[in-house]
């Protein structure tokens, strides 16, 4: 029966969405018409991600069409669908994307409370290999539509009030927090529709996988060092880590929700500040993993708290399980301390 309960009771991502905003009475629906555009976004980048393998056969794909216009790199066709969705909800002020080295302010007429910061196609390096890739998201109110400027997103991430991401991969799932928990929405493509088939995601406290791109250890500082060298050699007998790192933030991090472990991309001699973007990559992961019971830490203070100067400032960052980034913090405290 509760199969069939399940297979009958579609809890849609629209649905979900809506019971959770008949709790403030108050709201006039605004984050569930935004929230709407942000779905039909995943849905047109799920269906072209999809097709992108076969556009290349048919030779769509980087080179002219069929009506002979330059077929566009999936990044920038992502960017310019959720641009246009995220404008047309008319829920939006100001738009943030990896894509555009300047943000988007919406014209007057269109604007609403929000900000959205995203990444519309997040390790869009590894489309022609077929692993998962993503579109990850974090929205702010704006202080004064009437005037909005850059410092309604050059906040600290724990001043979000929902965040998210779409993995395009076997399946495409829309994993979502709008601060009560984290849940997982499934597209059932004969339907069209977000399913929720992963309700209140919680991480495991502890894990047995780190993730880290090892390539890049003759750059490490020493706590990060320790802590993955403790991953491969135990001091206290425990059995040694598995490593799995795909090189997709959305892969690597929702492996992580799920079974656990700890994701790292720390700071290192070339990047000072690491590689990942503070607003759409670390804020909004960050946010997701505190609300599924993880940690996020910068290496010196939580990811969250961070004060971002400019929209596309980088981040050394290390979240997932709780105990797991408890430890790094432990060796990142005790090495301020001999400093
Ligand atoms: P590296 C993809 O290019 C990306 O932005 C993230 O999705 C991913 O976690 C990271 O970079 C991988 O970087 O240096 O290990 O290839």
């Amino acid at each position: 029966h509760a199969a069939e309960a399940h297979r009958t009771d579609l809890m849609t991502i629209t649905r979900f969405v809506l019971n959770e905003q008949s709790k403030y009475p108050e709201s006039r629906g605004d984050f569930s018409i935004l929230l709407s555009h942000i779905v039909l976004g995943c849905k047109f980048v799920c269906s072209a991600v999809n097709k992108a393998g076969l556009a290349k056969l048919i030779g769509l794909a980087g080179e002219t069409n069929v009506q002979g216009e330059e077929q566009k790199k999936l990044d920038v066709l992502s960017n310019e669908v959720f641009i246009k969705a995220l404008v047309s909800s008319g829920r939006t002020s100001i738009l943030v994307s990896e894509e555009d080295e300047e943000a988007t302010f919406v014209e007057p007429s269109r604007r609403g409370k929000y900000c959205v910061v995203f990444d519309p196609l997040d390790g869009s390096s590894n489309i022609d290999c077929g692993v998962s890739i993503g579109t990850i998201f974090g929205i702010y109110t704006v202080k004064d539509t009437n005037e909005p400027t850059l410092d309604d997103v050059l906040q600290p991430g724990k001043n979000m009030v929902a965040a998210g991401y779409c993995m395009y991969g076997s399946s495409c799932m829309l994993v979502l927090s709008t601060g009560e928990g984290v849940n997982g929405f499934t597209l059932d493509p004969s339907l069209g529709e977000f399913i929720l088939t992963h309700p209140d995601i919680k991480t495991p406290k502890k894990g047995k996988i780190y993730s880290v791109n090892e390539g890049n250890a003759k750059n490490w500082d020493e706590p990060t060092a320790k802590y993955v060298d403790n991953c491969k050699f135990p001091k206290d007998k425990a059995p040694a880590k598995s490593l799995r790192y795909v090189g997709s933030m959305v892969a690597d991090v929702h492996r992580t929700f799920l079974y656990g472990g700890i994701f790292l991309y720390p700071a290192d001699k070339k990047s000072p500040n690491g590689k990942l973007r503070v607003l759409y990559e670390v804020f909004p992961m960050s946010f997701l993993m505190e609300q599924a019971g993880g940690q996020a830490f910068t290496g010196k203070e939580r990811a969250l708290d961070l004060n971002p100067k400019s929209i596309h400032e980088r981040s050394p960052i290390f979240l997932g399980s709780y105990d797991d980034v408890e430890e790094i913090k432990e060796l990142y405290a005790a090495h301020e301390k001999k400093n």
